[in-house]
């Protein structure tokens, strides 16, 4: 996956408005009522300490800071420390976090010091944004398409499976479909089946994924992959609700999972 820039995270409180919006209209819950429910938990107050990690690609301007955001939007108190890397860490401990938030070009985790549960967000993005696709109040059946099978599509397609939906996934690495086929049971689609869904979970980092003999009318497209997979006529031409936002949605994922 491409990593963020900053401009991905500009207005991201704009972003998360219209999104939790959307969220609300199709599943009838907003993303704090849908992470209650998917993990059974709920913010305590806990103190989130976000250490810029300075390895690979570097310190991405606006990262820590939108995290900061973040938790302080879901009733948590946070703190960036002021040095990065292992000296960041040792003072996020010493000033008493509950739970650690950091990332590098290949991991992105939040960790519970507390009671020991970590969280990826490759399997937390995966997870929620699954779990809002299959939220979908005017789904016409409980079929429900996966685009992509890498890190974060697999995770969501496993939680799919778990909770009995008929899943879908197409991916053009056979490996990664032949690997979820053998391990989840989901079916391959191919375009040529001329099957179209109601509910669309795309996880990949290409535009133009989604196209138009895939999907219904009226349809929902939830998809933490940048750039968007649904080019915007088809979107509009199909009236398609779409979910889409570059950070807050998983994070919130993350920070419930290890509550
Ligand atoms: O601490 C920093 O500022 C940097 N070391 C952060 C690096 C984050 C790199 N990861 C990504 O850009 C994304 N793949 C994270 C995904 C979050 C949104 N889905
Ligand atoms: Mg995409």
């Amino acid at each position: 996956m491409a990593l963020l820039t900053p401009q991905d995270l500009e207005n991201l409180s704009v972003q998360l408005e219209e999104n939790d919006a959307t969220i609300k209209k199709v599943t009838g819950l907003d993303v704090r009522g849908i992470c209650g429910e998917l993990y059974g938990t709920k913010p305590d107050s806990q103190k989130i300490g976000i250490i810029p990690i300075s390895s690979g690609e570097g310190i991405i301007g606006n990262f820590a800071s939108s995290l900061l955001f973040i938790a302080q939007y879901f009733g948590l108190n946070g703190f960036i420390t002021e040095h990065p890397d292992i000296t960041g860490y040792y003072e996020a401990v010493s000033q008493g976090a509950d739970i650690i938030l950091m990332a590098d070009d290949h991991m992105f985790v939040a960790h519970n010091l507390r009671n020991g549960r970590i969280a990826s967000n490759h399997v937390a993005t995966g997870v929620i944004y699954a779990e809002i696709a299959s939220r979908f109040r005017e789904a016409t059946s409980k079929d429900i398409l996966v685009i992509g099978l890498g890190r974060v599509g697999y995770a969501g397609a496993a939680h799919l499976v778990r909770k009995g939906f008929n899943v879908y996934a197409c991916d053009p690495n056979r490996a990664f479909l032949e690997k979820a086929v053998q391990e989840l049971g989901i079916s391959p689609y191919c375009r040529e089946d001329r099957k179209r869904f109601s509910m669309v979970f795309e996880a990949t980092p290409n535009p133009d994924t989604i196209s138009e003999g895939m999907i219904e009318e009226r349809c929902l497209v939830s998809t933490p992959g940048i750039p968007c997979g649904l080019p915007p006529e088809i979107g509009r031409k199909y009236r398609v609700d779409l979910v889409m936002e570059p950070l807050v949605i998983g994070v919130a994922s993350m920070l419930y999972s290890v509550m």
